[in-house]
């Protein structure tokens, strides 16, 4: 029988999507009143969502005040052949700034893209009117983006690579591991280049639901606020949707399905993960399958890679491809 899938993805409780500590309220002010002093801004993003979560009017008015790169991180986790498209795709997308684009992996030292960062950083800031009307020698780029993007880890990498020193900043797999607009970092001496690592900074209010979901599941936000069946609810719909089928063995199911209960319940049995719950009735305690296991499980094989090399927006791509 020919799989039926949902038209349309839906959250019960959109309340769920409105994601905006302290920290990051206190980082964008923080990151305004450094802005006098930045010669470069660096917009680093995961080539994942290339569109989604872009569109926020803080990066606009900082990017339309200073020069700046756009760089897409996590490229080892979409195909090579998906690069030229998020590029065209980002060249004609409307009101999108005319950035130099490059892809980048932060896992490997040796990434060229990684290489063209710092030089093409110093040839904007010199034909910049600011620089001409200062002649500063030394230059402030600010690397700002969301949530778990790579800000901190593509500091690391570029002062490993220009300086030859160690991690400068801390990095971790969950969103929001940077709280605040930190000293500068010293990562070239000649010409004397410093940059400041930004907390990730995401629109206050998410109104698409899909846009939502597709930056939870890249870890942009902590999956406890989400909810991570949520996410894996939404991860299946997006497979489906996208013929992707690969999810039936890992999840130990027969068939491809479209109801998360059924894949987690599967999974968790696969897994071997139970939880233990007390009974109302006479208070003993009955192993039940971990449904929030399971989704960990799948959200994890996601990230890591393990579903293939998946770029959340392709459905933006092709409609581009199609103009
Ligand atoms: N696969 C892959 N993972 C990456 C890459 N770059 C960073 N990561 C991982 O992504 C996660 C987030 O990296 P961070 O550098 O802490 O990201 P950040 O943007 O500074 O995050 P916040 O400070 O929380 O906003 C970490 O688990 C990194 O190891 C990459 O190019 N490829
Ligand atoms: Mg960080």
């Amino acid at each position: 029988m020919a799989l039926q899938i949902r038209q349309k993805f839906q959250i019960f409780n959109k309340e769920l999507l409105h994601w905006y500590p302290g920290h990051m309220a206190k980082g964008t002010k923080q990151m305004q009143q450094k802005l006098k002093n930045v010669d470069c801004i660096v917009e680093v993003h995961d080539c994942r969502i290339p569109l989604s979560g872009r569109n926020n009017e803080l990066h606009y008015s900082l990017l339309s005040a200073k020069p700046s790169i756009l760089v897409l991180n996590k490229k080892d986790l979409v195909t090579t052949e998906t690069r030229p498209l998020i590029t065209k795709a980002l060249r004609e997308y409307p009101d999108m700034p005319s950035q130099p684009i490059y892809f980048t992996n932060c896992k490997d030292q040796k990434c060229s893209g990684i290489k063209k960062i710092i030089p093409k950083a110093i040839e904007l800031i010199e034909n910049s009117e600011r620089y001409n009307r200062l002649g500063a020698k030394e230059h402030t780029i600010m690397i700002i983006g969301v949530p778990n993007c790579g800000k901190s880890s593509l500091i690391n990498v570029l002062r490993n690579r220009h300086l030859n020193k160690k991690a400068a900043t801390r990095v971790g797999a969950v969103a929001g591991v940077t709280r605040s607009v930190l000293t500068r970092i010293k990562i070239c001496e000649d010409p004397q280049i410093y940059l400041l690592d930004t907390p990730g900074v995401l629109m206050p209010n998410v109104r698409d639901i899909e846009m939502g979901m597709k930056l939870a599941l890249c870890s942009c936000f902590q999956d406890h606020l989400v909810g991570e069946e949520n996410i894996a609810d939404y991860l299946l719909y997006w497979l489906n949707k996208n013929q992707n089928y690969s999810y039936v063995e890992m999840m130990g199911l027969s068939e491809p399905t479209d109801d998360i209960t059924l894949c987690l319940l599967s999974g968790a049995k696969k897994l071997g993960k139970t939880i233990g719950l007390r009974s109302f009735v006479d208070n003993t305690i009955e192993q039940k399958p971990n449904l929030k296991a399971a989704a960990s499980y799948f959200l994890r094989a996601f990230r890591n890679g393990e579903l293939g090399q998946l770029c959340l927006d392709n459905n933006l791509l092709k409609r581009n491809e199609s103009r």
